[in-house]
């Protein structure tokens, strides 16, 4: 069963696309929590951080987020987030990797 972000990824199911290569999608989260939310998911099906492989260029998502931070004008900071599992609040089961800017953050998280 295809995961709700490859259906996104394979134009299944719409969403506001920002950014796309042949590894990455990024579109803006349909539940935002703040004035810039966007996910940046791998294209190829990885459940999360804990099913990781050993090996694969993981970090280019960094480089996306940071490539897009830059594009939504976000130059005061921004948030970097990947929720892994129930009890870090994960609630779609493809690996993404959320950027959150356009307003002060807070710390600790709920
Ligand atoms: P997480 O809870 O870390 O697994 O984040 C999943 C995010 O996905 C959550 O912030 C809401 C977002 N989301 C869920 N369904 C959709 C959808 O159909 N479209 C978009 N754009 N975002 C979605």
């Amino acid at each position: 069963m295809a995961t709700l972000f490859t259906k996104i990824i394979n134009r299944e199911i719409p969403a506001d696309i920002v950014y796309e290569d042949d590894h990455v999608l990024a579109f803006r989260d349909i539940q935002p929590v703040a004035p810039v939310h966007i996910l940046i998911v791998p294209k190829t099906e990885i459940a999360g951080v804990a099913t990781l492989p050993e090996s694969g260029d993981h970090q280019y998502l960094l480089n996306v987020a940071k490539l897009l931070a830059e594009r939504e004008g976000l130059s005061n900071g921004y948030r970097l987030v990947i929720n892994q599992g129930e009890e870090g609040g994960q609630s779609v089961p493809h690996l993404h990797l959320h950027l959150i800017g356009g307003r002060k953050m807070t710390w600790p998280p709920g």
